[in-house]
Protein backbone atom coordinates (compact mmCIF):
# COMPACT_ATOMS: atom_id res chain seq x y z
CA UNK A 1 0.00 0.00 0.00
CA UNK A 2 1.60 3.67 -0.74
CA UNK A 3 2.29 6.03 1.59
CA UNK A 4 -0.48 8.27 0.37
CA UNK A 5 -3.43 5.20 0.43
CA UNK A 6 -2.38 4.63 3.80
CA UNK A 7 -2.44 8.16 5.10
CA UNK A 8 -5.94 8.41 3.35
CA UNK A 9 -7.27 5.33 5.73
CA UNK A 10 -6.82 7.09 8.52
CA UNK A 11 -8.59 10.26 7.11
CA UNK A 12 -11.23 8.00 6.32
CA UNK A 13 -11.08 6.15 9.85
CA UNK A 14 -11.17 9.55 11.80
CA UNK A 15 -14.04 10.86 9.85
CA UNK A 16 -15.86 7.83 10.89
CA UNK A 17 -15.62 5.64 7.48
CA UNK A 18 -16.15 1.97 8.46
CA UNK A 19 -16.53 0.29 4.63
CA UNK A 20 -14.16 -2.06 3.31
CA UNK A 21 -11.83 -0.06 1.40
CA UNK A 22 -10.51 -3.08 -0.60
CA UNK A 23 -11.66 -5.99 -2.97
CA UNK A 24 -14.07 -4.41 -5.03
CA UNK A 25 -13.93 -3.41 -8.50
CA UNK A 26 -14.35 -0.17 -8.42
CA UNK A 27 -10.31 1.40 -8.28
CA UNK A 28 -10.11 5.10 -6.42
CA UNK A 29 -6.81 6.82 -7.56
CA UNK A 30 -5.18 10.00 -6.51
CA UNK A 31 -4.51 12.50 -9.48
CA UNK A 32 -0.97 13.58 -7.35
CA UNK A 33 0.35 10.39 -7.96
CA UNK A 34 -1.83 7.97 -9.51
CA UNK A 35 -1.66 5.93 -6.97
CA UNK A 36 -4.14 3.12 -5.51
CA UNK A 37 -6.21 5.02 -2.64
CA UNK A 38 -9.05 2.25 -2.39
CA UNK A 39 -11.14 -0.76 -3.86
CA UNK A 40 -14.62 0.36 -3.47
CA UNK A 41 -17.93 -2.11 -3.98
CA UNK A 42 -20.04 -0.56 -6.51
CA UNK A 43 -23.84 -0.65 -5.32
CA UNK A 44 -25.60 -3.08 -7.29
CA UNK A 45 -28.92 -2.64 -8.91
CA UNK A 46 -30.64 -4.02 -5.89
CA UNK A 47 -28.82 -1.96 -3.19
CA UNK A 48 -30.01 0.86 -5.84
CA UNK A 49 -33.54 -0.20 -5.01
CA UNK A 50 -33.55 -0.93 -1.63
CA UNK A 51 -31.91 2.36 -0.90
CA UNK A 52 -34.39 4.08 -2.67
CA UNK A 53 -37.24 2.18 -1.00
CA UNK A 54 -35.25 3.26 2.38
CA UNK A 55 -35.26 7.11 1.32
CA UNK A 56 -38.78 6.89 0.32
CA UNK A 57 -39.99 5.12 3.71
CA UNK A 58 -37.66 8.03 5.45
CA UNK A 59 -39.23 10.78 4.01
CA UNK A 60 -42.77 9.69 4.52
CA UNK A 61 -41.79 10.31 8.43
CA UNK A 62 -39.38 13.19 7.88
CA UNK A 63 -41.62 15.40 6.00
CA UNK A 64 -43.55 15.69 9.05
CA UNK A 65 -41.10 16.13 11.74
CA UNK A 66 -41.30 20.40 11.73
CA UNK A 67 -38.49 22.72 9.46
CA UNK A 68 -36.42 24.07 12.31
CA UNK A 69 -36.66 20.84 13.86
CA UNK A 70 -34.74 19.24 10.67
CA UNK A 71 -32.92 21.98 10.18
CA UNK A 72 -31.08 21.00 13.72
CA UNK A 73 -29.52 17.98 11.58
CA UNK A 74 -28.05 20.50 9.22
CA UNK A 75 -26.87 22.63 12.42
CA UNK A 76 -25.28 19.12 14.02
CA UNK A 77 -23.94 18.74 10.82
CA UNK A 78 -22.59 22.03 10.35
CA UNK A 79 -21.00 21.57 13.20
CA UNK A 80 -19.50 18.58 12.62
CA UNK A 81 -17.94 19.91 9.33
CA UNK A 82 -16.09 22.83 11.87
CA UNK A 83 -14.53 20.03 13.31
CA UNK A 84 -13.65 18.51 10.86
CA UNK A 85 -12.68 21.15 8.06
CA UNK A 86 -8.84 20.17 7.86
CA UNK A 87 -9.57 16.67 7.80
CA UNK A 88 -11.96 16.79 5.22
CA UNK A 89 -10.34 18.89 3.14
CA UNK A 90 -7.11 16.86 2.59
CA UNK A 91 -9.26 13.84 1.62
CA UNK A 92 -10.73 16.03 -0.96
CA UNK A 93 -6.76 17.30 -1.68
CA UNK A 94 -5.70 13.75 -1.86
CA UNK A 95 -8.77 12.54 -3.83
CA UNK A 96 -9.25 15.91 -6.18
CA UNK A 97 -6.25 17.25 -6.25
CA UNK A 98 -7.14 20.62 -5.70
CA UNK A 99 -4.54 22.61 -3.57
CA UNK A 100 -5.15 22.74 0.06
CA UNK A 101 -6.36 26.50 0.29
CA UNK A 102 -9.13 25.17 -1.83
CA UNK A 103 -9.82 22.44 -0.61
CA UNK A 104 -10.53 24.60 2.41
CA UNK A 105 -12.97 26.90 0.42
CA UNK A 106 -14.43 24.02 -0.67
CA UNK A 107 -15.62 22.48 3.21
CA UNK A 108 -16.61 26.48 4.18
CA UNK A 109 -18.81 26.52 1.48
CA UNK A 110 -20.48 23.35 2.80
CA UNK A 111 -20.67 25.17 5.77
CA UNK A 112 -21.84 28.29 4.75
CA UNK A 113 -24.75 26.28 3.03
CA UNK A 114 -25.31 25.00 5.93
CA UNK A 115 -25.72 27.87 7.72
CA UNK A 116 -27.99 29.67 5.40
CA UNK A 117 -30.37 26.43 5.30
CA UNK A 118 -29.97 26.31 9.31
CA UNK A 119 -31.93 29.69 8.90
CA UNK A 120 -34.43 28.53 5.80
CA UNK A 121 -35.65 26.29 7.98
CA UNK A 122 -37.54 28.80 9.54
CA UNK A 123 -38.20 31.04 7.03
CA UNK A 124 -39.77 27.81 4.25
CA UNK A 125 -42.40 31.01 3.54
CA UNK A 126 -45.29 31.25 1.00
CA UNK A 127 -47.60 34.21 -0.15
CA UNK A 128 -50.56 35.54 0.65
CA UNK A 129 -52.77 36.68 -2.36
CA UNK A 130 -55.76 38.88 -2.35
CA UNK A 131 -58.82 36.70 -3.57
CA UNK A 132 -61.28 37.95 -5.30
CA UNK A 133 -64.39 36.62 -3.26
CA UNK A 134 -65.66 37.81 0.37
CA UNK A 135 -64.40 36.30 2.84
CA UNK A 136 -61.93 33.96 1.21
CA UNK A 137 -58.35 33.56 2.00
CA UNK A 138 -55.97 32.71 -1.04
CA UNK A 139 -52.45 31.46 -0.22
CA UNK A 140 -49.33 29.57 -1.50
CA UNK A 141 -47.50 26.73 1.26
CA UNK A 142 -44.54 24.58 0.41
CA UNK A 143 -44.60 21.11 1.19
CA UNK A 144 -42.08 18.71 0.82
CA UNK A 145 -41.08 16.80 -2.49
CA UNK A 146 -39.59 13.48 -1.69
CA UNK A 147 -36.31 11.63 -2.54
CA UNK A 148 -34.21 14.18 -3.94
CA UNK A 149 -31.48 12.24 -6.27
CA UNK A 150 -27.84 14.10 -6.66
CA UNK A 151 -24.84 13.29 -9.33
CA UNK A 152 -21.90 15.16 -8.53
CA UNK A 153 -18.80 15.60 -10.39
CA UNK A 154 -15.28 15.04 -9.35
CA UNK A 155 -14.11 19.18 -9.24
CA UNK A 156 -16.27 20.07 -6.09
CA UNK A 157 -16.71 16.39 -5.26
CA UNK A 158 -18.32 17.60 -1.83
CA UNK A 159 -19.81 21.34 -1.84
CA UNK A 160 -22.12 20.98 -4.71
CA UNK A 161 -23.95 17.87 -2.95
CA UNK A 162 -23.95 20.18 0.28
CA UNK A 163 -25.92 22.78 -1.64
CA UNK A 164 -28.61 20.17 -2.44
CA UNK A 165 -28.52 18.21 0.65
CA UNK A 166 -28.43 20.48 2.92
CA UNK A 167 -31.55 22.47 1.24
CA UNK A 168 -33.30 19.64 0.41
CA UNK A 169 -32.93 18.40 4.38
CA UNK A 170 -34.56 21.57 5.65
CA UNK A 171 -37.45 21.15 3.09
CA UNK A 172 -38.32 17.65 4.33
CA UNK A 173 -36.81 15.44 1.52
CA UNK A 174 -34.56 12.18 1.32
CA UNK A 175 -30.83 12.15 -0.51
CA UNK A 176 -29.52 9.51 -2.78
CA UNK A 177 -26.62 10.72 -3.65
CA UNK A 178 -24.42 9.49 -6.87
CA UNK A 179 -20.89 10.71 -6.39
CA UNK A 180 -18.90 11.09 -9.55
CA UNK A 181 -16.90 7.43 -9.65
CA UNK A 182 -13.64 9.75 -9.14
CA UNK A 183 -14.19 10.52 -5.53
CA UNK A 184 -16.15 8.56 -4.09
CA UNK A 185 -14.57 8.70 -0.64
CA UNK A 186 -14.97 12.07 -0.08
CA UNK A 187 -18.76 10.90 -0.38
CA UNK A 188 -18.45 8.19 1.98
CA UNK A 189 -16.99 10.74 4.28
CA UNK A 190 -19.65 13.45 3.82
CA UNK A 191 -22.05 10.09 4.71
CA UNK A 192 -20.65 9.32 7.43
CA UNK A 193 -20.70 12.68 9.19
CA UNK A 194 -24.14 13.39 8.38
CA UNK A 195 -24.82 9.60 9.63
CA UNK A 196 -23.32 11.14 12.95
CA UNK A 197 -24.88 14.20 13.48
CA UNK A 198 -28.30 11.87 12.92
CA UNK A 199 -27.35 9.92 15.44
CA UNK A 200 -27.12 12.71 17.66
CA UNK A 201 -29.84 14.29 16.38
CA UNK A 202 -32.43 11.66 17.71
CA UNK A 203 -35.19 12.00 15.29
CA UNK A 204 -34.26 11.46 11.95
CA UNK A 205 -35.70 7.95 10.41
CA UNK A 206 -32.85 6.01 9.46
CA UNK A 207 -32.44 5.78 5.17
CA UNK A 208 -33.23 9.49 5.12
CA UNK A 209 -29.76 9.69 3.14
CA UNK A 210 -27.99 7.33 1.06
CA UNK A 211 -24.66 7.21 -1.26
CA UNK A 212 -25.13 4.84 -4.62
CA UNK A 213 -21.70 3.89 -6.29
CA UNK A 214 -20.63 3.42 -9.57
CA UNK A 215 -21.45 5.15 -12.89
CA UNK A 216 -23.83 6.08 -15.21
CA UNK A 217 -25.96 3.39 -15.10
CA UNK A 218 -26.62 4.57 -11.28
CA UNK A 219 -27.45 8.00 -12.40
CA UNK A 220 -29.75 6.59 -15.32
CA UNK A 221 -31.42 4.80 -12.91
CA UNK A 222 -32.04 7.59 -10.57
CA UNK A 223 -33.38 9.58 -13.37
CA UNK A 224 -36.05 6.95 -14.50
CA UNK A 225 -37.14 5.68 -10.82
CA UNK A 226 -41.12 7.10 -10.16
CA UNK A 227 -39.88 7.35 -6.70
CA UNK A 228 -37.32 10.13 -7.60
CA UNK A 229 -39.47 13.42 -8.21
CA UNK A 230 -36.39 15.88 -8.44
CA UNK A 231 -32.84 14.95 -9.88
CA UNK A 232 -30.08 17.21 -9.60
CA UNK A 233 -27.54 16.79 -11.68
CA UNK A 234 -23.68 18.21 -12.12
CA UNK A 235 -21.74 17.81 -14.53
CA UNK A 236 -20.60 17.99 -18.44
CA UNK A 237 -23.45 18.99 -21.07
CA UNK A 238 -23.31 15.66 -22.32
CA UNK A 239 -24.36 13.91 -19.16
CA UNK A 240 -27.20 16.60 -18.81
CA UNK A 241 -28.65 15.53 -22.14
CA UNK A 242 -28.21 12.21 -21.36
CA UNK A 243 -30.45 12.35 -18.11
CA UNK A 244 -32.87 15.35 -18.64
CA UNK A 245 -34.96 13.38 -21.13
CA UNK A 246 -35.15 10.41 -19.20
CA UNK A 247 -36.44 12.53 -16.18
CA UNK A 248 -38.75 14.51 -18.02
CA UNK A 249 -40.19 11.52 -19.63
CA UNK A 250 -41.77 10.62 -16.39
CA UNK A 251 -42.45 14.19 -15.72
CA UNK A 252 -40.28 14.58 -12.92
CA UNK A 253 -38.19 17.68 -12.20
CA UNK A 254 -34.79 18.32 -12.40
CA UNK A 255 -31.99 20.87 -11.57
CA UNK A 256 -29.34 20.81 -14.12
CA UNK A 257 -25.47 22.07 -13.64
CA UNK A 258 -23.70 21.56 -16.89
CA UNK A 259 -20.85 22.82 -18.52
CA UNK A 260 -19.62 26.32 -18.49
CA UNK A 261 -17.52 28.06 -21.15
CA UNK A 262 -16.84 31.59 -19.12
CA UNK A 263 -15.90 34.71 -20.83
CA UNK A 264 -14.50 37.99 -19.14
CA UNK A 265 -14.32 41.19 -20.86
CA UNK A 266 -11.60 43.74 -20.24
CA UNK A 267 -12.13 47.36 -21.39
CA UNK A 268 -9.95 50.07 -21.11
CA UNK A 269 -11.06 51.88 -18.36
CA UNK A 270 -10.36 48.57 -16.41
CA UNK A 271 -8.45 48.62 -13.13
CA UNK A 272 -5.88 46.39 -14.89
CA UNK A 273 -3.74 44.95 -11.73
CA UNK A 274 -6.76 43.55 -10.75
CA UNK A 275 -8.08 42.41 -14.03
CA UNK A 276 -4.84 40.27 -14.00
CA UNK A 277 -5.22 38.61 -10.28
CA UNK A 278 -8.93 38.09 -11.11
CA UNK A 279 -8.06 36.32 -14.36
CA UNK A 280 -5.17 34.31 -13.39
CA UNK A 281 -7.56 32.70 -10.44
CA UNK A 282 -10.66 32.28 -12.47
CA UNK A 283 -8.20 30.51 -15.49
CA UNK A 284 -5.45 28.59 -13.80
CA UNK A 285 -7.17 27.53 -10.29
CA UNK A 286 -8.27 24.24 -9.37
CA UNK A 287 -6.12 23.53 -12.93
CA UNK A 288 -8.88 25.01 -14.66
CA UNK A 289 -11.10 21.76 -13.70
CA UNK A 290 -14.49 24.56 -12.36
CA UNK A 291 -17.88 24.67 -14.30
CA UNK A 292 -16.72 28.50 -13.54
CA UNK A 293 -13.43 28.85 -14.90
CA UNK A 294 -12.55 31.32 -17.07
CA UNK A 295 -12.15 30.46 -20.76
CA UNK A 296 -12.34 32.84 -22.90
CA UNK A 297 -10.98 36.39 -22.53
CA UNK A 298 -12.36 39.39 -24.68
CA UNK A 299 -9.36 42.19 -24.27
CA UNK A 300 -10.09 45.63 -26.01
CA UNK A 301 -7.37 46.42 -28.60
CA UNK A 302 -6.16 49.00 -27.30
CA UNK A 303 -4.88 47.22 -24.47
CA UNK A 304 -4.37 43.72 -25.40
CA UNK A 305 -0.92 43.44 -25.74
CA UNK A 306 0.26 44.75 -22.77
CA UNK A 307 -2.29 43.18 -20.99
CA UNK A 308 -0.89 39.44 -22.51
CA UNK A 309 2.40 40.37 -21.63
CA UNK A 310 1.76 40.88 -18.14
CA UNK A 311 -0.57 37.33 -18.67
CA UNK A 312 2.33 35.52 -20.12
CA UNK A 313 5.31 36.60 -17.36
CA UNK A 314 2.57 35.77 -14.45
CA UNK A 315 1.76 32.39 -16.04
CA UNK A 316 5.59 31.60 -17.13
CA UNK A 317 5.77 31.27 -13.01
CA UNK A 318 3.03 29.73 -11.29
CA UNK A 319 4.04 27.11 -9.32
CA UNK A 320 2.60 24.02 -10.67
CA UNK A 321 2.76 20.71 -8.42
CA UNK A 322 1.93 19.23 -5.68
CA UNK A 323 -1.39 20.21 -4.40
CA UNK A 324 -0.30 19.33 -0.59
CA UNK A 325 2.90 21.25 -1.25
CA UNK A 326 2.58 24.64 0.37
CA UNK A 327 2.79 27.23 -2.36
CA UNK A 328 1.40 25.40 -5.18
CA UNK A 329 -1.06 26.99 -6.82
CA UNK A 330 -1.91 24.71 -9.37
CA UNK A 331 -2.51 20.88 -8.96
CA UNK A 332 -3.01 18.09 -11.00
CA UNK A 333 -5.43 17.18 -13.98
CA UNK A 334 -7.90 14.60 -12.47
CA UNK A 335 -6.69 11.68 -15.12
CA UNK A 336 -4.89 10.93 -18.34
CA UNK A 337 -7.82 11.50 -20.14
CA UNK A 338 -8.75 15.05 -18.80
CA UNK A 339 -4.79 15.31 -20.19
CA UNK A 340 -5.53 14.06 -23.58
CA UNK A 341 -7.93 16.35 -23.77
CA UNK A 342 -6.53 19.41 -23.09
CA UNK A 343 -3.93 18.06 -25.78
CA UNK A 344 -5.98 17.99 -28.03
CA UNK A 345 -7.45 20.61 -27.44
CA UNK A 346 -3.74 22.71 -27.89
CA UNK A 347 -3.32 20.95 -30.94
CA UNK A 348 -6.54 21.97 -32.84
CA UNK A 349 -5.68 25.84 -31.36
CA UNK A 350 -2.33 25.81 -33.11
CA UNK A 351 -3.89 24.44 -36.04
CA UNK A 352 -6.45 27.33 -35.94
CA UNK A 353 -3.89 30.05 -35.82
CA UNK A 354 -3.36 30.20 -32.38
CA UNK A 355 -0.28 31.53 -30.90
CA UNK A 356 -0.11 29.71 -27.87
CA UNK A 357 1.88 30.11 -24.46
CA UNK A 358 2.44 26.91 -21.93
CA UNK A 359 0.40 24.18 -21.93
CA UNK A 360 2.99 21.57 -21.79
CA UNK A 361 3.04 18.75 -19.30
CA UNK A 362 5.11 19.35 -16.23
CA UNK A 363 7.34 16.65 -14.22
CA UNK A 364 6.79 16.78 -10.41
CA UNK A 365 9.60 15.18 -8.86
CA UNK A 366 7.76 12.20 -6.52
CA UNK A 367 4.49 12.11 -8.64
CA UNK A 368 5.75 10.59 -11.95
CA UNK A 369 1.52 8.78 -11.92
CA UNK A 370 -0.31 12.67 -11.79
CA UNK A 371 -0.87 14.72 -15.11
CA UNK A 372 0.27 17.98 -14.49
CA UNK A 373 0.48 20.80 -17.13
CA UNK A 374 1.40 24.27 -17.33
CA UNK A 375 -1.62 26.48 -17.87
CA UNK A 376 -1.76 28.21 -21.47
CA UNK A 377 -2.55 30.96 -22.55
CA UNK A 378 -3.59 30.65 -26.60
CA UNK A 379 -4.21 34.12 -28.70
CA UNK A 380 -6.67 32.90 -30.97
CA UNK A 381 -7.58 35.11 -34.13
CA UNK A 382 -11.20 34.44 -33.49
CA UNK A 383 -14.10 32.56 -31.73
CA UNK A 384 -13.59 29.34 -33.33
CA UNK A 385 -15.57 26.02 -32.90
CA UNK A 386 -12.73 24.70 -30.48
CA UNK A 387 -13.28 27.78 -28.44
CA UNK A 388 -16.65 27.48 -28.28
CA UNK A 389 -16.16 23.91 -26.46
CA UNK A 390 -15.60 23.50 -23.11
CA UNK A 391 -12.17 21.63 -22.48
CA UNK A 392 -11.90 20.94 -18.96
CA UNK A 393 -8.61 22.17 -18.59
CA UNK A 394 -6.62 25.17 -17.56
CA UNK A 395 -6.43 26.74 -21.43
CA UNK A 396 -7.17 30.22 -21.67
CA UNK A 397 -8.62 31.83 -25.13
CA UNK A 398 -7.52 35.33 -25.47
CA UNK A 399 -9.24 37.61 -27.99
CA UNK A 400 -9.03 41.28 -28.55
CA UNK A 401 -12.18 43.58 -29.31
CA UNK A 402 -12.91 46.80 -30.67
CA UNK A 403 -16.22 48.15 -29.72
CA UNK A 404 -18.04 46.76 -26.12
CA UNK A 405 -21.35 45.56 -28.06
CA UNK A 406 -19.04 43.02 -30.49
CA UNK A 407 -17.32 41.66 -27.76
CA UNK A 408 -20.88 41.13 -25.49
CA UNK A 409 -21.95 39.52 -28.92
CA UNK A 410 -19.05 37.39 -29.14
CA UNK A 411 -19.32 36.75 -25.53
CA UNK A 412 -23.23 35.57 -25.89
CA UNK A 413 -22.17 33.58 -29.40
CA UNK A 414 -21.09 29.97 -27.37
CA UNK A 415 -23.96 27.14 -26.54
CA UNK A 416 -22.90 27.51 -22.81
CA UNK A 417 -24.18 30.35 -20.36
CA UNK A 418 -22.93 30.11 -16.64
CA UNK A 419 -20.94 32.55 -15.72
CA UNK A 420 -19.34 36.06 -17.03
CA UNK A 421 -17.44 38.93 -16.04
CA UNK A 422 -16.63 42.27 -16.88
CA UNK A 423 -13.61 44.70 -15.87
CA UNK A 424 -14.17 48.33 -15.99
CA UNK A 425 -14.78 51.30 -14.06
CA UNK A 426 -17.22 52.76 -16.40
CA UNK A 427 -20.72 52.36 -14.95
CA UNK A 428 -22.20 52.89 -18.87
CA UNK A 429 -19.74 49.65 -19.91
CA UNK A 430 -20.62 47.60 -16.60
CA UNK A 431 -24.48 48.10 -16.42
CA UNK A 432 -24.53 47.54 -20.02
CA UNK A 433 -22.67 44.76 -19.58
CA UNK A 434 -25.49 43.68 -16.94
CA UNK A 435 -28.64 44.62 -19.09
CA UNK A 436 -30.77 42.68 -20.57
CA UNK A 437 -28.61 43.30 -23.81
CA UNK A 438 -25.68 42.38 -21.88
CA UNK A 439 -24.34 38.97 -20.69
CA UNK A 440 -26.96 36.16 -20.94
CA UNK A 441 -25.53 34.08 -18.19
CA UNK A 442 -26.92 32.60 -14.76
CA UNK A 443 -23.97 34.88 -13.26
CA UNK A 444 -22.63 38.08 -14.95
CA UNK A 445 -20.17 39.99 -12.11
CA UNK A 446 -18.34 43.16 -12.44
CA UNK A 447 -14.43 43.43 -11.28
CA UNK A 448 -15.23 39.76 -9.91
CA UNK A 449 -14.40 36.87 -11.67
CA UNK A 450 -16.63 34.17 -13.12
CA UNK A 451 -15.86 31.35 -10.47
CA UNK A 452 -15.51 31.06 -7.17
CA UNK A 453 -19.41 32.25 -5.64
CA UNK A 454 -20.62 32.78 -2.71
CA UNK A 455 -23.30 30.93 -1.95
CA UNK A 456 -25.67 33.23 -1.04
CA UNK A 457 -26.69 33.81 -4.53
CA UNK A 458 -28.46 31.25 -6.97
CA UNK A 459 -25.81 29.34 -8.75
CA UNK A 460 -26.53 28.32 -12.25
CA UNK A 461 -26.89 29.03 -16.30
CA UNK A 462 -28.70 29.17 -19.17
CA UNK A 463 -28.72 27.45 -22.52
CA UNK A 464 -26.09 24.27 -22.53
CA UNK A 465 -25.08 24.78 -18.88
CA UNK A 466 -28.45 23.44 -18.13
CA UNK A 467 -31.15 25.91 -16.79
CA UNK A 468 -30.84 24.76 -12.71
CA UNK A 469 -30.23 27.09 -10.05
CA UNK A 470 -28.92 26.08 -6.76
CA UNK A 471 -27.65 27.33 -3.29
CA UNK A 472 -28.84 30.36 -2.14
CA UNK A 473 -31.48 33.39 -2.41
CA UNK A 474 -34.82 31.31 -3.64
CA UNK A 475 -33.42 27.90 -5.23
CA UNK A 476 -34.53 26.08 -2.51
CA UNK A 477 -38.24 26.19 -3.77
CA UNK A 478 -37.12 23.73 -6.27
CA UNK A 479 -37.05 20.99 -3.60
CA UNK A 480 -40.63 21.64 -2.57
CA UNK A 481 -43.93 20.92 -3.74
CA UNK A 482 -45.98 24.15 -4.15
CA UNK A 483 -49.75 24.40 -3.38
CA UNK A 484 -52.06 26.76 -3.94
CA UNK A 485 -54.80 26.68 -1.32
CA UNK A 486 -58.19 28.73 -0.74
CA UNK A 487 -60.27 29.07 1.95
CA UNK A 488 -63.08 29.80 2.20
CA UNK A 489 -64.56 31.72 5.35
CA UNK A 490 -68.08 32.25 5.02
CA UNK A 491 -71.33 30.48 4.57
CA UNK A 492 -71.68 31.14 0.85
CA UNK A 493 -70.14 29.25 -1.94
CA UNK A 494 -69.35 31.90 -4.22
CA UNK A 495 -67.96 30.88 -7.60
CA UNK A 496 -64.86 32.33 -9.19
CA UNK A 497 -64.87 34.54 -12.31
CA UNK A 498 -68.20 35.20 -11.06
CA UNK A 499 -69.73 31.82 -13.03
CA UNK A 500 -72.96 31.11 -11.65
CA UNK A 501 -74.04 27.26 -11.81
CA UNK A 502 -77.82 26.59 -10.67
C1 LIG B 1 -18.55 23.79 -10.03
O1 LIG B 1 -17.46 23.96 -10.57
O2 LIG B 1 -19.28 22.82 -10.37
O3 LIG B 1 -18.43 29.43 -8.10
C2 LIG B 1 -19.05 24.59 -8.90
C3 LIG B 1 -17.57 28.55 -7.96
C4 LIG B 1 -17.77 27.54 -6.85
C5 LIG B 1 -18.64 26.43 -7.30
C6 LIG B 1 -18.22 25.79 -8.59
N1 LIG B 1 -18.38 28.23 -5.72
O4 LIG B 1 -16.57 28.48 -8.66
Amino acid sequence: MSSLAASTRHLLAALGVDKPLSGGPLAVHSPIDGSLLAELQRSTAAEVDAAIAAAQGAFLAWRSVPPPRRGELVRLFTASLRRHKAQLAELIVVESGKIRSEALGEVQEMIDIGDFAVGLSRQLHGLSIASERPSHRLMETWQPLGVCGIVTAFNFPVAVWAWNAALALVCGDALVWKPSEKTPLCALACQALLAKAASEHGGVPSGLSAVLLGGREIASGLAEHPAIPLLSATGSTAMGRALAPRVAARFGRSILELGGNNGMIVTPAADLDLALRAIVFAAAGTAGQRCTTLRRLFVHEHIAASLLDRLRAVYAGLPVGDPRVDGTLVGPLIDRRALAAHQAALAEAAADGGRIDGGETVVVPGAAGGCYVRPALVEMPGQTPLVCRETFSPILYVMSYRDLDEAIASHNAVPQGLASAIFTNDLREAERFLSAAGSDCGIANVNVGPSGAEIGGAFGGEKDSGGGREAGSDAWKAYMRRATNTINYSSDLPLAQGVRFG
